[in-house]
């Protein structure tokens, strides 16, 4: 089964190799992957959403997005991974198979694309959006404070120049708007919303904004417990995982706990590797084992969602 040959996954890549692979694995891979465009940035790019799965009618949908923060660089790494996995491993993996077969995976590779750009042009610390603010010279949101959810009420700054800026409103970022035009648009076929950040290896459901638990916390505790021992049979890699709150601090305005309260009671957030040795800056070395192990985590939530 062809990939999209020449790209190079174990790199970290910068927005026009992903831009132009986008393009390459859905035209190499027609049967399994499509493109479409849900948006452009605030700078003007185009927020491509790839489709991945085998056509089918009636078929449940897992939305999953990276590159919601510009420097946590693994997180694009593993969306692109995840699609080659797919389309490599169609047809020869029983699990893959049966969950292409079953499902429809959206994957969309960067969300905040201006910021990731900025990462590697300018500063590779750089959080947030690139957004101007009016009467600041400071720039950006944060996308991850400018959703819908008790938005900008705990850990979250009302304040421009911070980097967890919530914004002048909720969804007042082209790219979060897009991203819950999208899922508001399929929220008839979408049954799980998985969100991949970086770092600390922790996987956080919902909710950030309140220590009060979700409806499921029991069901979503048992699946995130079996999620990461898959995670963690490959190479060791401890993980924890909870509520959000506890787990790793409060904070109004998440794109999890809006899906979540959208009715998608599947929603998680990754916190990929490392625990803060590298950090944000991730040798490329650990984007193979990275990516791998997590695949394990995504793969058993899919089937687990495709089974109730
Ligand atoms: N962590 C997340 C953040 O946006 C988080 C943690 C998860 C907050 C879910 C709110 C909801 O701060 C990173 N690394 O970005
Ligand atoms: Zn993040």
């Amino acid at each position: 089964n062809v990939r999209a040959t020449g790209h190079n996954y174990e790199k970290y890549n910068n927005w026009e190799k992903i831009a132009a692979w986008t393009a390459d694995i859905a035209a190499q891979n027609a049967n399994l992957v499509s493109r479409t465009q849900i948006g452009t940035t605030f700078q003007g790019r185009p927020l491509y959403l790839l489709k991945v799965g085998k056509s089918g009618s009636n078929k449940k949908a897992i939305f999953m997005d990276c590159g919601f923060h510009a420097r946590e660089w693994i997180s694009p790494a593993f969306c692109q991974w995840f699609v080659k996995e797919a389309v490599s491993t169609y047809g020869s993996d029983t699990l893959m198979t049966r969950l292409l077969n079953n499902l429809d995976f959206y994957v969309l590779p960067v969300l905040n694309i201006d910021g990731y750009v900025y990462t590697w042009t300018n500063y590779r610390m750089w959080r947030k959006t690139r957004s101007t603010n009016s009467g600041s010279s400071c720039i950006g949101t944060d996308p991850n404070r400018n959703f819908n959810a008790v938005w900008c009420s705990i850990g979250a700054s009302k304040k421009p120049c911070d980097e967890t800026y919530c914004g002048s409103a909720p969804e007042s970022e082209k790219e979060t708007k897009a991203l819950a035009d999208f899922i508001r648009k399929n929220l008839s076929t979408i049954k799980a919303y998985l969100t991949i950040h970086s770092y600390s290896q922790m996987l956080l459901f919902p909710y950030a904004y309140t220590y009060s638990l979700p409806e499921n916390y029991a069901e979503l505790n048992t699946i995130s417990k079996a999620a990461v021992k898959e995670l963690t049979s490959l190479y060791g890699t401890k993980y924890t995982f909870g509520a959000s709150a506890s787990t790793i601090y409060p904070a109004a305005g998440g794109s999890d706990d809006w899906a979540y309260n959208e009715g998608i009671k599947y929603s998680f957030t990754f916190e990929l590797r490392d625990k803060g040795r590298y950090g944000f800056a991730l040798p490329e070395s650990q984007i193979k084992p990275t990516c791998e192990e997590t695949l394990k985590a995504v793969k058993y939530i899919a089937n687990y969602v495709l089974d109730h």
